[in-house]
């Protein structure tokens, strides 16, 4: 039954989580629903040249801004590189990492508030006064939990070393999110789980996007807890990913690639796991009866974002799951 006006709280993190957090908002602005809560993930953070880079806060901040470059799925739109060539004349940073000079703004902004003694929760606070987003934005936590990657050649490299430079070609043994067990929940994260009618765990990567920040203590046991109905909206389509390295981290953890796989990687509320709910793309159908098979109810959706209308249609199906 779809609730008049749900209190929604998004997990989201990356491109697929951009793209549905404009569908949310979108399907919340027709139902006068209050403003969802998106937890962002914050394990794709890095230093680099002196800066802060946020870049699933950046990506969805920019998107529901409306200044991001949609056909990259990172940085903003019509964004130029003159500062990042300066970079690379001196050899700082990374040859393979381009900062845009509009990006390169947020960054200088953020690093100084954070500088200054502001916590990520606060800076993202104060970034988010400049557009009207629509959503309240909170990130997964405080603490820099950045993500390195275990290589079969003993090596480590930064997530987005691995990803940027290497395109994930170099196969990961395990996703590591150093000083994580100490972490706690940002300011408001669990209070928001807590009191949500609907949770939505958005077609983000599992490993790495949605996985640290179920692995933020405190954040899976808010999860489990709320009497809200947890909803996740699979990221395969069609036995693939839609983009992006999502398999590549899925077998590194021993997760095959598809969607009842990746429904069970989460698993059923009931058995453990987080998912009350699980929505199969219509090009999966075939798989609903294996997920309700480990307890959790399927709903077939066409789960293709190609515009705000087809990824608010996906939220609709998910208050109605
Ligand atoms: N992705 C790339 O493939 N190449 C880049 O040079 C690059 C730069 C970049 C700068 C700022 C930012 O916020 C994101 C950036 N990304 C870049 C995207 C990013 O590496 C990943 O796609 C996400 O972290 C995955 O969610």
């Amino acid at each position: 039954m779809l609730l008049s006006q749900p209190r929604v709280v998004v997990l989201a993190g990356g491109v697929g989580g951009s793209k549905f957090t404009l569908g949310v908002r979108a399907a919340l602005r027709r139902l006068n629903a209050p403003e969802a809560t998106v937890v962002v993930n914050t394990g794709d953070d890095l230093w680099l040249s002196g800066v802060r880079l946020q870049p699933d806060v950046d990506s969805i901040t920019y998107a529901l801004a409306g200044v991001n470059d949609t056909e990259r799925g990172w940085g903003r739109a019509g964004d130029t590189e003159r500062v990042n060539e300066e970079l690379q004349a001196w050899g700082a940073g990374w040859p393979w990492f381009t900062l845009g000079d509009l990006d390169l703004g947020t960054h200088l902004a953020r690093t100084g508030w954070l500088r200054d003694g502001h916590t990520p929760t606060q800076v993202l606070a104060r970034m988010a006064e400049r557009w009207p987003l629509g959503i309240r934005m909170l990130p997964m936590t405080d603490s820099e939990v950045d993500t390195h990657v275990l290589l079969e050649d003993g090596g480590r490299l930064h997530f987005q070393e691995w990803w940027t430079r290497h395109r994930a070609k170099l196969t990961p043994l395990a996703f590591e999110n150093p000083g994580i067990a100490d972490a706690a929940p940002a300011p408001g994260v669990t209070d928001a789980i807590a009191s949500a009618d609907v949770v939505l765990i958005a077609p983000s990567n599992p490993v790495v996007s949605i996985g640290p920040i179920l692995a933020v203590p405190g954040i899976r046991d808010a999860v489990r807890e709320t009497s809200a109905k947890v909803v996740g909206v699979s990221p395969i389509i069609g036995g693939r990913v839609v983009r992006g390295m999502a398999d590549v981290c899925l077998t590194a953890i021993g997760v095959e690639t598809s969607a009842a796989a990746v429904a069970r990687h989460y698993g059923a509320r009931s058995a453990g796991g987080v998912l009350d709910a699980w929505l199969v793309a219509e090009e999966d159908a075939a798989a609903a009866p294996e997920v309700e098979a480990a307890g959790i109810p399927a709903v077939v959706a066409p789960l293709w974002m190609r515009d705000e209308e087809s990824s608010a249609a996906i939220t609709e199906a998910a208050l109605g799951a």
